[in-house]
């Protein structure tokens, strides 16, 4: 595939081919594990994705085979957080989770390696995960000291059930590809080789679908336990298809116009 980068960045690369954008984490010497500059950049990326008309979907994945993401980088973890290059502390993971739900367009993880603790969280908030039957998942937080106790914890169990998410956060084991999609973590398991073929032609399946209706089931999908914020999302998605529609022109050309609205040609559906 002729990836054409989008974007210089320095802990990750930034690429796009045929309405498809790839945001893949570029530091394999640690199993790609993230600091707050890889995460402000995975930020910066998707939201330049998420502006970008020419993007349908999102390939989010990890450089070199071996890893996805292996999670925050324990080398920089300080006192408070993880501690980028102005030493101020941050968990701004966190909110690339939320961009990741919240951008209108499917994300799906690719999944090569390792995706271990913050990284596995990353793959579980993505809508579709496509795993190389190298790939092993598991949380490691009681281990190293940490918890997700936010999606990482209740959409995991959403996906994989109480138990079974209770004993992935408690026990701190791995899990291999076979493993996970009988657990129903992952969507598909391919031989390496053909990893990038195959979230390829599943991209191009969704490219080849009605954006609208993928945003309406993106929205609709998270509403239930995103809540309030869930709702507002899918009633924003609803304010875009009243706005297209004649009704809700005229509502704001007579505004324009400085006369009554006249809406009484619009049917009141039973
Ligand atoms: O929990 C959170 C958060 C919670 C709330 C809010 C924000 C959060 C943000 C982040 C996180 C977390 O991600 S906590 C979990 C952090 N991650 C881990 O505990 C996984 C650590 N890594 C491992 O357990 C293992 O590396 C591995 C099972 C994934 C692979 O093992 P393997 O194949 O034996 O490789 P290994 O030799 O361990 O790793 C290769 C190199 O990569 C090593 O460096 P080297 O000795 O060659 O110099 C290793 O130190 C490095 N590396 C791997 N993972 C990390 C890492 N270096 C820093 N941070 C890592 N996460």
């Amino acid at each position: 595939y002729n990836w054409q980068p989008l974007k210089e960045y320095k802990e990750i690369l930034f690429s796009y081919y045929e309405g498809i954008a790839k945001i893949s984490i570029n530091r394999p010497e640690v199993h790609n594990a993230f600091t707050p500059r890889t995460v402000a950049e995975m930020i910066d990326a998707m939201e330049l994705a998420r502006q970008n008309p020419d993007v349908g979907v999102i390939i989010l994945t990890g450089e070199g085979g071996k890893a996805f993401c292996s999670g925050g980088d324990q080398s920089v973890r300080g006192h408070g957080g993880y501690v980028g290059e102005d030493t101020v502390p941050r968990l701004n993971v966190l909110d690339l989770q939320m961009q990741i739900r919240r951008i209108p367009k499917p994300v799906i993880a690719m999944v090569a390696g390792w995706a271990i603790g913050g990284g596995h969280v990353l793959h579980v908030v993505c809508d579709l995960t496509i795993a190389a039957e190298n790939a092993r998942f598991g949380q490691t937080g009681p281990k190293v000291g940490s918890f997700d106790g936010g999606f990482g914890a209740s959409y995991l169990a959403r996906i994989v059930g109480q138990k079974k998410a209770r004993e992935i956060w408690y026990l701190c084991d791995q899990y291999n590809a076979e493993e996970a999609l009988e657990m129903g973590l992952v969507n598909k398991v391919v031989p390496l080789v053909n990893l990038e073929e195959t979230t390829m032609e599943w991209c191009r399946k969704m490219l080849a679908k009605s954006p609208l209706a993928l945003r309406m089931l993106k929205s609709s999908f998270n509403a239930e336990l995103d809540g309030q914020a869930g709702i507002q999302q899918l009633a924003g998605d609803a304010t875009l298809l009243y706005y297209l529609s004649d009704e809700a022109k005229e509502g704001k050309n007579s505004f324009m116009e400085k006369r009554q609205p006249d809406f009484s040609k619009y049917p009141k559906f039973p």
